[in-house]
């Protein structure tokens, strides 16, 4: 509680100073996603992670890709840069009789004009062997097919209980 004093407190008087304050949609205090590298052109980036658990390595975070510009986009691969032996996979929700199983995603193509948002139950990245506290940023490096590749800093959110049913397949 302490903490979380001490925190709003921060945040009040940077509101102050900057005048305005900065809030997270689901009522959390933060930051938001931030490209820390290189941009693509036409590509815009965002997103945000899940808390862990109390116990648990494994988390979800949630990408939007908008693709403005003129040609397709494969997204291929997620890292988690400076977390070591930490993984992001790409998963997709399938309903297989009436029950909702995650499934391995080699890719993820954004056509061009058009924007693909990773939602819980649907496509998103499944994170491994990370430990994620709400209010800190998760740095990510984002692959695409044409060997480019964007750097991030998203946020984490607060986990919504029940918010979210995972069964793995
Ligand atoms: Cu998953």
């Amino acid at each position: 509680m302490n903490k979380l004093l001490k925190t709003l407190g921060a945040i009040f008087i940077a509101g102050a100073l900057a005048g305005f304050t900065a809030a997270g949609d689901d009522g959390t205090a933060a930051a938001g996603s931030q490209v820390t590298g290189p941009a693509i052109p036409g590509v815009h980036l965002d997103g945000f992670a899940r808390e862990t658990l109390p116990g648990m390595a494994m988390s979800a975070a949630y990408l939007s890709v908008r693709n403005s510009g003129g040609e397709a986009m494969r997204l291929t691969g997620v890292e988690l840069p400076g977390l070591e032996d930490a993984t992001a996979d790409l998963h997709t929700t399938v309903n297989e009789d009436g029950v909702s199983r995650m499934r391995a995603l080699p890719e993820l193509a954004i056509p061009a004009g058009a924007a693909i948002v990773m939602a819980p139950g649907g496509v998103h990245l499944m994170l491994h062997g990370v430990r994620l506290r709400a209010g800190e940023q998760l740095p990510l490096r984002v692959h695409f097919a044409d060997g480019r590749v964007v750097e991030l800093s998203i946020p984490v959110r607060q986990l919504k209980a029940a918010a979210e049913h995972h069964h793995h397949g």
